[in-house]
């Protein structure tokens, strides 16, 4: 295990150094930080004075990519930590203890959650869990952070959803965020811990790898772009999710555990846009005009007469979620936050990211 609490790091709830009275460098644990939101979040903390622990449960180095490629890497103590371990949760918490803890590792993929529902489960509920009682029992100060999501809402109805609006995942992923979402809360309210959730809506970036649709269209059509590729395959182009920037929401997720009390926030841009619309985006900035003929599994879309798109029954989701578009008032009111990335933004840096790896490589 690479833990290592540097002296630095020994400080009280205050903030304060043991010995002395000069406030001490906040420390934060970060799992899943080779991800996504890890990369963002641990630029950002890195960037605000904290000293960042990150957590991968994969040997292979090259995992850590992300945090290579945006140059922070070495300024990250990694310890190898998977979340179905618990004396090892248990032991890093002891020796650790956090100010700030964030929670975002997970089995993320809301499909395969269907064909490995024990694995996602033990990773993201019981893992939740075990982060949570190590806590209460060896560190209870640290201030906590769980990933929710906003597949938690599933099947509902009721549009936009907020804070206030019932649960009903539809598949084991979802059912297993809800776990930990409900245990997140119940160790604030019946143990006293300061745990907050963040209720994500689909955020991505120039980090999002090729299992998400987002990654997947932007990376696909500049592969089409350069001539490397000659058409991408995806699933229901009229599914409609509200797409917003990693690098916006782990702004949130900082601000909810710099809140007196822990809470639960919607995050969110409150926009929905058709799978089809994210791939006019990603071809707007490709600059190449598409015509879109057929409907439903025939839907085509061409360039220069060219098909560059079509729709492959084997990348429709069975139970599809509603459609999902988030209230983020009380994260805008409570904690000041705001998105500040468009979706059209969004998409055209993923593109010019996608451009410059393929013609660098
Ligand atoms: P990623 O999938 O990019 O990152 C999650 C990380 O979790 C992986 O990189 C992986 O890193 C780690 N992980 C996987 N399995 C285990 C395990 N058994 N033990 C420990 N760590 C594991 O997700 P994002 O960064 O996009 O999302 C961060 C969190 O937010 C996740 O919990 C996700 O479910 C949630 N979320 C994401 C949203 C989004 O749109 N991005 C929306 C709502 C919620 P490694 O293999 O190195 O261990
Ligand atoms: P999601 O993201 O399941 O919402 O989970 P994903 O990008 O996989 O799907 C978004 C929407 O696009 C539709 N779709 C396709 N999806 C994929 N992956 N591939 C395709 O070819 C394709 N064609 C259409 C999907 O059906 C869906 O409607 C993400 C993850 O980050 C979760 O961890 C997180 O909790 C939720 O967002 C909020």
């Amino acid at each position: 295990m690479i833990l290592k609490v540097s002296q630095e790091s020994a400080s009280d709830s205050m903030g304060r150094d043991r010995v002395g009275s000069l406030p001490m460098k906040k420390t934060a644990l970060i799992t899943g930080i080779a991800g996504q939101d890890g990369c963002y979040l641990s630029k950002l903390l890195l960037q605000s004075g904290y000293q960042v622990y990150g957590t991968t449960h994969s040997t292979d180095r090259s995992r850590l990519w992300r945090l290579e490629e945006e140059g922070h890497l070495n300024d990250i103590d990694i310890l190898h930590l998977d979340l179905r371990d618990r004396d090892k949760i248990a032991d890093s918490i002891k020796e650790l203890c956090p100010t700030e803890l964030y929670n975002l590792g997970a089995q993320s993929l809301v499909g395969k959650s269907s064909t490995h529902p024990f694995y996602t489960s033990e990773v993201n509920a019981m893992g939740a869990l075990a982060l949570l009682e190590a806590v209460r029992k060896y560190s209870p100060e640290t201030r906590y952070y769980q990933a929710s999501s906003s597949e938690i809402y599933g099947n509902t109805q009721e549009s936009p959803q907020s804070e206030k609006t019932c649960f009903q995942p539809r598949n084991p992923y979802g059912v297993s965020k809800q776990y930990a979402h409900w245990m997140t809360k119940t160790y604030r309210t019946h143990f006293g811990l300061h745990t907050s959730c963040g209720i994500l809506f689909n955020h991505e970036s120039p980090y999002r790898g090729e299992d998400f649709v987002t990654g997947k269209i932007t990376q696909g059509l500049a592969r089409v772009s350069l001539g490397m590729l000659e058409k991408i395959e995806v699933g229901n182009v009229q599914a409609r999710r509200d797409w917003g920037f990693s690098g916006d929401y782990v702004r949130a997720m900082h601000m909810m555990l710099q809140q007196p009390q822990g809470d639960e926030y919607v995050v969110s841009t409150g926009r929905l846009h058709t799978v089809q619309d994210l791939i006019n985006a990603a071809a707007q900035a490709l600059e190449m005009s598409l015509e879109w003929q057929g409907e439903e599994l025939e839907t085509v879309a061409l360039y220069k007469g060219r098909e560059v798109v079509s729709v492959n029954s084997q990348f429709f989701r069975k139970n599809e979620t509603s459609q999902l578009v988030g209230d983020s008032s009380k994260a805008r009111e409570v904690l000041g936050w705001e998105p500040q990335v468009s979706f059209e933004q969004l998409i055209t840096m993923m593109v010019q990211a996608d451009l410059r790896r393929l013609q660098s490589a």
